[in-house]
C-alpha cells in the first residue's frame, strides 16, 4: 500500500471531528438564516454526516478507489433528497468540507484528495434520482418476494414464515430462496429506509424476522450425503453489524457438504484466529459492508497472512464495497471475492482444487 496515500487518509481520520466542527462553525457564520433553523439534534446529524463523507474519501484516498467515494455520494444523493435537504446550503457544505480539508493536508496531498473528492461532488451534482426496484422482473420468485416483504411491513411474520415454508415444501431449493427472496427483499427493504419510505422500525423488524425464518430452514441444509471434509471459519469484521450476508456465504458452504463456523457480526481478530486452528479450516471467508471497516479488513487479512501455521489458509473477501471497486479484493491482500453466497463456492471450490 502506498505510504503517502495512507498518511492522507490517516491525517484525515484522525482529524475528521475538528474539521467536521469547523466546517460547521464557517457555516453558522455564513449562513445565519440556515444556523436558526437547527436544532441540537440537526447539528449532531450534521457532524455525523461530515465524519461519514470524511471516512469514506480517506478509505476511497488510501486504496486509490474513487469509486468508493463516488457510490456514497451517488448514495447520499438519494438520501438527503428524500429527506428535502438538498438546496444551496448543502452545496456550501461541500465547499466548506473542501476548503477546510485544503487546510490539514500539504500541497500535494491535497491534489489527490481534491480530485476524488469533486468526483464525488459532481456525482451528486449530476446523479439522476430513478426509481427502481432490487425485486425485479427478472426474479423467478419476483411474486413470492413481494408478498413476503408486503406481509413482514405490515408486521405479519406469520405469513411471511409461511410463505417460505411453501415454497420450500413444494421443492424450491433452500438456495434458491436466499438468492432470489431473502437478499433482494433485504436490499430493496435498505432502498425503502435509505429513499424514506419506511422507518428504521420497519427495517429493524424485517431484519429480525428474515434471521428467524431463516433458522427454519436451517434444519434442512446439511449435506449429509456429501460430506467433503472441507472446513470453512465466516466472519465480519469488528464493528460491522451486517451479518445477513455472511451467514448466507456459511450456509451455501454447509449445503455444499462444508463443514462451516460461521461468527457473525463484530467478532474480534483474535477469536477468529483461534477458530481457525481449532477448526483447521482451509478457508476464511470474511464479509465486510461498511466501506470504513476495510482498514480492518486488510489488517485482518495481514494478521492471518504472517501467521505461519495459517499459510496454506485461503482468505475470500465480499460485501458491498469489494461490489462496487474492482480489485479491490487484490489490493487488500485477499486471494479471491465473490458476488453472492454461489459465487463464494465456485470460487472456494477452485482454491481447493488447485
Ligand atoms: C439490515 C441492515 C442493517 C442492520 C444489520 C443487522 C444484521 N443483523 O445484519 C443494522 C440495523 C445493524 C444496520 C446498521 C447500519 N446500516 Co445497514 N443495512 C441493512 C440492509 C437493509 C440489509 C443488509 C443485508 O442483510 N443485505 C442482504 C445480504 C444478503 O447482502 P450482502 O450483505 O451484500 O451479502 C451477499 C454478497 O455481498 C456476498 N457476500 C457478503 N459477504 C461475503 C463474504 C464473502 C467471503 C463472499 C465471498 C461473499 C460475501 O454474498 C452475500 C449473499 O449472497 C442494508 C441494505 C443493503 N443494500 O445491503 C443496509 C445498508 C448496508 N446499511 C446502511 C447504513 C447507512 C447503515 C448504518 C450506517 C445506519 C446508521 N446510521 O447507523 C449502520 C452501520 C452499522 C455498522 N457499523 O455496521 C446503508 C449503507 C450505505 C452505504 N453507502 O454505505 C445500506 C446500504 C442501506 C441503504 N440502502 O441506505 N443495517
Amino acid at each position: 500500500m502506498n505510504d503517502s496515500l495512507n498518511l492522507i487518509s490517516k491525517k484525515l481520520e484522525e482529524n475528521k471531528k475538528t474539521i467536521s466542527q469547523n466546517v460547521l462553525d464557517e457555516h453558522f457564520e455564513l449562513a445565519p438564516a440556515f444556523k436558526n433553523s437547527y436544532t441540537q439534534r440537526h447539528i449532531d446529524l450534521y457532524l455525523q454526516d461530515c465524519d461519514f463523507k470524511i471516512s469514506y474519501l480517506a478509505q476511497a484516498v488510501r486504496l486509490s478507489q474513487p469509486s468508493l467515494f463516488v457510490e456514497y455520494m451517488r448514495w447520499a444523493k438519494i438520501f438527503f433528497t428524500s429527506l428535502n435537504i438538498v438546496n444551496d446550503e448543502f452545496y456550501r457544505f461541500f465547499d466548506l468540507l473542501r476548503k477546510n480539508m485544503g487546510g490539514l493536508l500539504t500541497e500535494s496531498e491535497f491534489e489527490v484528495t481534491a480530485k476524488i473528492f469533486d468526483l464525488g461532488v459532481s456525482t451528486f451534482r449530476e446523479s439522476v434520482i430513478t426509481e427502481f426496484s432490487y425485486i425485479d422482473n427478472q426474479n423467478p420468485l419476483k411474486d413470492q418476494a413481494d408478498e413476503y416483504l408486503g406481509f413482514l411491513l405490515n408486521g405479519d411474520r406469520r405469513s411471511a414464515m409461511n410463505t417460505v415454508m411453501s415454497l420450500y415444501h413444494s421443492g424450491t431449493p433452500i438456495k434458491d430462496i436466499y438468492l432470489n427472496l431473502f437478499q433482494p427483499i433485504m436490499l430493496e427493504t435498505g432502498l425503502l429506509w435509505q429513499t424514506g419510505k419506511i422507518t428504521v422500525a420497519h427495517e429493524h423488524f424485517v431484519t429480525a424476522a428474515t434471521q428467524l425464518i431463516m433458522s427454519q430452514l436451517y434444519p434442512f441444509l446439511f449435506n449429509f450425503n456429501n460430506s467433503t471434509n472441507k472446513n470453512i471459519v465466516v466472519s465480519c469484521v469488528a464493528n460491522e453489524l451486517h451479518e445477513i450476508g455472511a451467514r448466507m456465504v456459511a450456509d451455501f458452504f454447509e449445503m455444499e457438504g462444508w463443514d462451516s463456523y460461521y461468527y457473525g457480526a463484530n467478532t474480534p481478530v483474535d477469536s477468529v484466529l483461534r477458530a481457525l486452528e481449532n477448526h483447521n479450516a482451509q478457508v476464511l471467508a470474511i464479509s465486510a459492508t461498511m466501506t470504513y471497516h476495510l482498514k480492518d479488513v486488510e489488517n485482518f487479512i495481514s494478521k492471518v497472512k504472517h501467521t505461519p501455521d495459517f499459510e496454506n489458509v485461503k482468505i475470500i473477501v465480499g460485501g458491498y464495497p469489494f461490489k462496487i471497486a474492482k480489485n479491490l479484493w487484490k489490493d487488500i491482500g485477499a486471494d479471491g471475492f465473490a458476488e453472492d453466497a454461489a459465487g463464494a463456492i465456485s470460487l472456494a471450490n477452485g482454491f481447493i482444487l488447485n
